[in-house]
């Protein structure tokens, strides 16, 4: 849900990173928290177990520069993976305008990529969104692990339309910044289709 204040003139959009647990939702936006400016940037917030898992969600408001003398804003949010989480992961979605999705390489990660993008597309509609028409952008992340999938084989897999796909290693910033500009534009031209 896309939120304009005229009187500020400010777009302020909300990104979701989801994905199975451990992918590395956390480490993308952490990545995109270290490499942007102070002035673009509030604080991340992120609320872990002990263990560094999310435990509820990691939130991070960046500034991407103005639109049409629009100022725009984007909070990327992630979702907790573990599975037992469902009920944050679900209200977490509220009002979001793009999903990132995020996948983890590993061949025995594969079926929980799988019921990943399952669990979302199911999320989505109970918050009325259908995860044929969101923005949307896959990310192949984990691409160094040597039990890395082909990503051929991942995008056959995962892939629920034309969404743009990116390989990733998150713990190295590779594919990070390509994957949410990516998100962000769908997002820009899906508001302007509106
Ligand atoms: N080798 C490798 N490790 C990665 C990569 N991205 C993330 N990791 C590691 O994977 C682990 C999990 O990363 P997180 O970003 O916490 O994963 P998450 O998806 O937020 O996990 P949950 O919050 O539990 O859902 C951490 O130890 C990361 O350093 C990557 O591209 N390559
Ligand atoms: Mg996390």
């Amino acid at each position: 849900m896309t939120f304009i204040n005229y009187a500020a003139r400010e777009i302020n959009c909300k990104i979701v990173y989801y994905g199975p647990g451990l992918c590395g939702k956390t480490t993308n936006i952490q990545w995109v928290h270290d490499k942007t400016r102070t002035e673009a940037k509030g604080k991340l917030i992120s609320l872990a177990t002990e263990t560094d898992r999310t435990l509820f969600f990691d939130f991070l408001p960046i500034e991407l520069g103005s639109i049409r003398g629009f100022r725009t804003r984007f909070h990327l949010y992630t979702v907790p993976g573990q599975v037992f989480y469902d009920a944050s992961r679900k209200l977490i979605l509220k009002g979001v305008d793009g999903v990132v999705f995020v996948a983890d390489s590993q061949e025995m990660r594969m079926d929980a990529n799988i019921d990943s993008v399952q669990n979302l597309r199911e999320n989505l509609k109970d918050h009325g969104f259908d995860l044929d028409t969101v923005p949307y952008a896959l990310q192949l992340n984990k691409r160094d692990l040597p039990s890395a999938v082909s990503a051929d084989e991942m995008t056959k897999a995962l892939r629920v339309k034309n969404e743009p796909v990116f390989e990733a290693v998150a713990t190295q910033g590779r594919g990070v910044f390509d994957t949410l500009k990516a998100i962000v534009k769908l997002v820009l031209l899906d508001l302007r289709g509106r």
